[in-house]
């Protein structure tokens, strides 16, 4: 009998083999403002998510338009580093964008 925190239920072998081969998907999301240009989303959205600049234009403008926008889906670990590269990008040229990363 294997020793249990109480109230854990370990996961078994088939769960465990699911998981390895479908890691956890997080939808980074970006976030409209009033102050960052058209422009530069498109550029962040192009540089660091590397779509072309009319599919980038088009997630632009529907961010612009909804308030929020997914940008891309990802395992973890690469969702946050998107997330950290556009808050950088954003810093460096002295706009608010933000960005967040949610489980999809
Ligand atoms: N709303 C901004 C403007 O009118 C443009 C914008 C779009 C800003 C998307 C952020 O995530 C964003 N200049």
């Amino acid at each position: 009998m294997r020793q249990t925190l109480p109230g854990h239920q370990p996961e078994g072998v088939a769960a465990a083999q699911e998981r390895l081969q479908q890691p956890r998907l997080y939808r980074v999301v970006l976030l409209n403002d009033d102050y960052t240009t058209m422009d530069f989303v498109v550029r962040v959205i192009v540089a660091v998510f590397h779509r072309s600049a009319s599919e980038a234009t088009r997630i632009m403008l529907d961010v612009h338009r909804k308030g929020m926008g997914v940008v891309g889906t990802y395992p973890r670990d690469i969702a946050v580093t998107k997330v950290t590269q556009v808050h950088a990008m954003a810093r460096e040229n002295e706009f608010p964008l933000r960005a967040t990363a949610e489980e999809a």
